[in-house]
């Protein structure tokens, strides 16, 4: 996302100086300006509204409910950004994480409605680097019934954008994916370079 404002919260982001607290604020920040790009194709529906003078014509989102997905943990940071942008959105949840010798993604909870027929999903993970757990938690929703999904990542590598392409490209369900920045590599470790770090710990600290 090609912005001045987003570039320079992307910047104090990405500083080892930048504490919890800040950092938690700038994702937050961020998540907003993401989100209005993001849901520029939610559902919506006619209605009609009584104002002083008249009635006027408007929209108001389709039912079911847009479900909003953070990945746990790191994407619990983004899940207020973006609730305040659309608050009669629903919420579940995906805990995956990943083993840190093989980078394969693993989920260690989940509590979403069972059936997701039809329902648009924002999944929210900041860091999309080997694209294992974003992939992982697109593939969930979709067995159950997902029809249009959108994540959004504060940071991607061009290795997980690429995985990502391949993979929604095999469950071919409409899929799109709003990043705000596009890195340079990911290190032997699957850590986006430059990045940011760790962005569970730097949200909440070392766990
Ligand atoms: N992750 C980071 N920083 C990185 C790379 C990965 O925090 O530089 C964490 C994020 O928490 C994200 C997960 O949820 O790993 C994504 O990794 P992957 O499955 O895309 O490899």
């Amino acid at each position: 996302m090609d912005h001045p404002l987003v570039s320079h919260k992307i910047t104090l982001l990405r500083s080892v100086n930048t504490s919890s607290p800040e950092f938690r604020h700038l994702v937050e920040e961020l998540v907003t300006l993401l989100a209005y790009e993001a849901t520029r194709h939610v559902r919506v529906e006619p209605t009609t509204v009584q104002t002083p003078i008249a009635e006027a014509h408007g929209v108001a989102l389709s039912h079911p409910k847009p479900l909003v997905v953070p990945i746990m943990r790191a994407g619990l940071g983004m899940l207020e950004g973006m609730m305040r942008l659309m608050p009669s959105a629903e919420v579940g949840f995906v805990g995956m994480t990943r083993d840190e010798e093989t980078l394969q993604p693993m989920t260690y909870a989940e509590r979403l409605p069972h059936d997701l027929t039809g329902r648009q999903c924002f999944v929210l993970d900041p860091m999309l680097a080997t694209g294992g757990s974003l992939g992982g938690a697109v593939e969930f929703l979709v067995r159950r019934g997902a029809n249009h999904i959108t994540c959004l990542c504060i940071l991607a590598a061009p290795e997980g954008i690429e995985h990502f392409r391949e993979l929604v490209h095999e469950l071919g369900v409409p899929t799109n994916l709003v990043v705000a920045a596009v890195d340079d590599h990911l290190n032997e470790r699957g850590y986006i370079v430059p990045g940011l770090g760790d962005a569970g710990d730097r949200l909440y600290g070392l766990a």
